[in-house]
This record gives C-alpha cells, sequence and structure tokens, in this order.
C-alpha cells in the first residue's frame, strides 16, 4: 500500500461545493482509499493575481496505483468537472495536482515528486500541515518549518 497526498483547487463556478464533490470522486478512484480530508480554505491567487480567490483542500489517499495511473486518473476527474486549460495558472474549475507519493522523487516529463512548488505556496502547505502536521517533506524537511514563510500569503481556514 502507498500513500499520496493530493491538493485540490478551484476557483470558478462554487469554488467550495466544487472541491467538496471533488473529495467524493477520489473516495471512488478505483485501487484507492481516502484516509483523510483537510478543511477548505480560501486561499488569495498566487502567480497570476487578477482572477477570483480559490478555495483549497488536500487529502491523503492509501492507493496500490502507480504514481502515473494516478495521474491519469486525477487528470480524468478534472476533465469530469469541466476543466478547460486556457492559460497556465489561469482560472479552473477543478485543479487536482498530485503532491507527494510515498517518499519517492520523480522527475518525468508529466510528473515531478515531490511537487516542485509545495514548500512555498501557503495553499498547499497550511491543509497539509492540518493532516500530517509530522511529515517530512522528501528533499525539504519537516513540513512545520515551511509555514512560517508563506504565513502572509493569504489564506483562511472556512
Ligand atoms: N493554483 C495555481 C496558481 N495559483 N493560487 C491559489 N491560491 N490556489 C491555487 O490552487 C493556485 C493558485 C496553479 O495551479
Ligand atoms: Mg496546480
Ligand atoms: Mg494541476
Amino acid at each position: 500500500m502507498n500513500t499520496a497526498y493530493v491538493a485540490l483547487g478551484a476557483n470558478l463556478g462554487d469554488p467550495a461545493a466544487t472541491v467538496r464533490a471533488a473529495f467524493g470522486a477520489l473516495a471512488n478512484l478505483p485501487e484507492s482509499r481516502v484516509v483523510q480530508c483537510s478543511s477548505l480554505y480560501r486561499t488569495a491567487p498566487v502567480g497570476k493575481l487578477d482572477q477570483p480567490e480559490f478555495v483549497n483542500a488536500v487529502a491523503r489517499l492509501e492507493t496500490t496505483l502507480a504514481p502515473e495511473a494516478l495521474l491519469d486518473a486525477l487528470l480524468e476527474i478534472e476533465q469530469r468537472f469541466g476543466r478547460i486549460r486556457a492559460e497556465k495558472d489561469g482560472p479552473r474549475t477543478l485543479d487536482l495536482d498530485l503532491l507527494l507519493y510515498n517518499d519517492y522523487f520523480l522527475d518525468l516529463p508529466r510528473l515531478t515528486l515531490p511537487h516542485p512548488r509545495l514548500h512555498l505556496r501557503a495553499f498547499v502547505l497550511y491543509p497539509l500541515a492540518e493532516i500530517a502536521p509530522q511529515l517530512i517533506i522528501p528533499g525539504r524537511g519537516a513540513i512545520a518549518a515551511w509555514l512560517p514563510a508563506v504565513a502572509n500569503q493569504g489564506i483562511v481556514k472556512l
């Protein structure tokens, strides 16, 4: 059995309802079980600033899907939720990012693990630390050590 962490993000339509529905979609993945879901967080957009606020969350999965098979399954859920890839970092109905898979380091064209920017983003670190406060981010160290640096990024637990 493997442990994977997935980040959920949405900022079009009804983002909170979308993220809750996406937890349900994750629960229906084959060969997988959702073990824990974080609270929902309202977050200021990072990167491209002129877009609506996001709702973000993180889920922990136990799965026997291999990393790329899990990625494919996540992209398929994004499609089902009407994701259109228009502009990089632009608004989206649902974004599902594979953050971590066990303590794997992967550098594939489609998938980098750990997610290369996860330790820099409050909208990932806060929900992740909520459900995994003792987590060691492979190559980066204890998650708790990364939280202060991103505390100034706007984030509110819903
Ligand atoms: N996702 C991005 C870019 N910026 N900002 C917030 N607050 N939340 C996100 O999920 C997000 C973002 C690219 O995936
Ligand atoms: Mg993303
Ligand atoms: Mg993505």
